[in-house]
C-alpha cells in the first residue's frame, strides 16, 4: 500500500510536462522522474535513433530500473509516452494539451529539425496521446488540462496540489487503537 501517488505526467514534447513537475515537485514534495534523463543516466536504451533524434529506449529495462523506487509511492512520472507503466503503478493521469500555434513557438525555440516539428504537432492535434492514456488506463483516473498561459500552469498546479492533499488523506493508514 502506498500512502502518496503516482502520477503519470505526459503529453506531446513541448506541454510544459517539465515545468509542471518542477514546480509540483516543490508545492507536494513528491519527486520528479524525468524518464528522459533516467534512460540516459542509467543507460535503459538501446543507441541513439539519429532520425529522431532521440533514444532508443529499452522498456524492460527502464521498468526495471524504477521498479523500486515507483513501488514505494510519491513519484511524478515525466515522459511523452504512458502505456508502458503498469496499471498498478498509477494513481492518477495527467495529460497537458496545448494549441498548434503555442506548441509550433515552443518546439521551433527548441530548435527541432522541421520534420520532427511537424510530426508532434499532428500528434497533438490527433489527440495521440489522450488516446493513448485512455486506452491504458481506467477513464476515471485520466484527466486533460490546458497548458497554453501561465495562468492556466497556476490553476493546473492548485488543481494537482488538491488532488494530491486529497489523495493522502484518504489512503492514509488506519490508526491502530
Ligand atoms: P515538456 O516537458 O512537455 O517538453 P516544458 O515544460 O519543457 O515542456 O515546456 C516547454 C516550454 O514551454 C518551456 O519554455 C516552458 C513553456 N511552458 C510550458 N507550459 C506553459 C504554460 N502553461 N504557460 C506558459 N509557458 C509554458
Amino acid at each position: 500500500m502506498r500512502t502518496s501517488p503516482n502520477i503519470v505526467i505526459t503529453g506531446t514534447p513541448g506541454v510544459g510536462k517539465t515545468t509542471h513537475c518542477e514546480l509540483l515537485a516543490q508545492r507536494t514534495g513528491l519527486r520528479h522522474l524525468s524518464i528522459n534523463q533516467i534512460v540516459k543516466d542509467k543507460g535503459c536504451h538501446e543507441g541513439w535513433d539519429e532520425e529522431y533524434s532521440s533514444w532508443i529506449v529499452d522498456e524492460d529495462r527502464l521498468l526495471d530500473t524504477m521498479e523500486e523506487e515507483v513501488e514505494g509511492g510519491g513519484c511524478l512520472i515525466d515522459w511523452h509516452a504512458c502505456d508502458l507503466f503498469p496499471k498498478r503503478w498509477v494513481d492518477l493521469v495527467v495529460v497537458f494539451r496545448a494549441n498548434s500555434a503555442t506548441l509550433y513557438d515552443r518546439l521551433k525555440s527548441r530548435n527541432y529539425a522541421e520534420a520532427k516539428l511537424q510530426e508532434n504537432l499532428d500528434s497533438e492535434l490527433m489527440d495521440v496521446l489522450i488516446q493513448e492514456a485512455r486506452d491504458s488506463y481506467d477513464e476515471e483516473i485520466v484527466i486533460e488540462l490546458q497548458s497554453n498561459t501561465s495562468e492556466e500552469m497556476e490553476e493546473n498546479v492548485d488543481r494537482i496540489e488538491a488532488w494530491v492533499k486529497q489523495w493522502t488523506l484518504d489512503n492514509a493508514p488506519a490508526k491502530e487503537n
